[in-house]
């Protein structure tokens, strides 16, 4: 049995969408970051950057004690690893996949990230910067629209680059106009028809039913932090 430390954020339904599609037991740890869960040193022990999403696999296969891992690529990576899915081991095949899936991890995920905080988040609406994140967002939506144009998924076939990369595009959001990027479009739709992810999104809404960080306080937890000291 996997634990997940989960909430309803795009790094929280790679998991979720990758954990259904694979079929692999799970018990979900809400970790309500707009409440201050990701403090708590019982986390913080599995996920020192104080971040969701984090998994305890209870049953590795080394036979070994429970083992805890944090960062969602890894977290993707281990689990396609233990389940034989959606990371094939040919060399050439995955390596195509490991490089789109850092390529998220390093860029789509944190350039949108910064979107959706000074578009959505950040009271002082700063016109360089929401001009800066929403004009990367349009590359980052390019470059995969391009990669798409002569293929089906990321790297061919379904994988862990897809699953990375999906629960970020979200274009109203992030003032994009899908119909700009067919491909992207095209690949969107058919990931959100999979029934894993409509599984996946669904049981988001169950852990979660506010889904907007809009109260002052969860807005001080998480964009006032500095340095937080456990020791
Ligand atoms: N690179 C990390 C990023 C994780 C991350 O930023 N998680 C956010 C939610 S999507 C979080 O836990 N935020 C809590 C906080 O900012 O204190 C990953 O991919 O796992």
């Amino acid at each position: 049995m996997i634990d997940l430390y989960y909430w309803t954020t795009p790094n929280g339904h790679k998991i979720t969408i990758l954990l259904e599609e694979t079929g692999l037991p799970y018990n979900i740890k809400p970790v309500d970051i707009g409440k201050g869960d990701q403090f708590k040193p019982e986390f913080l022990k599995i996920s020192p950057n104080n971040r969701i999403p984090a998994i305890v696999d209870n049953q590795p296969s080394d036979g070994g004690g429970p083992l805890s891992i944090f960062e969602s690529g890894a977290i993707l990576e281990y689990l396609a690893m233990k389940t034989g899915k959606f990371l094939p081991s040919d060399l050439r095949r995955r390596a195509e996949i490991m490089q789109w899936l850092f390529w998220q991890m390093g860029g789509l995920g944190p350039m949108l990230g910064q979107n959706h905080h000074f578009r959505g988040y950040s009271a002082e609406k700063i016109p360089y910067a929401i001009e800066r994140y929403t004009k990367e967002t349009e590359r980052l939506y390019g470059v995969l629209d391009e990669r798409l144009a002569d293929r089906e998924f990321v790297a061919n076939e379904y994988s862990i680059a897809d699953i990375a990369c999906y629960p970020w595009i979200q274009p109203a959001r992030q003032r994009q106009n899908i119909d700009d990027f067919p491909d992207l479009k095209r690949w969107k739709d058919a990931i959100a028809a999979r029934p894993a992810t409509q599984r996946a999104y669904a049981i988001g809404k169950t852990v979660n039913v506010q889904p907007a960080i809009s109260d002052e306080a969860s807005r001080k937890i998480l964009f006032g932090q500095g340095r937080h000291t456990v020791r």
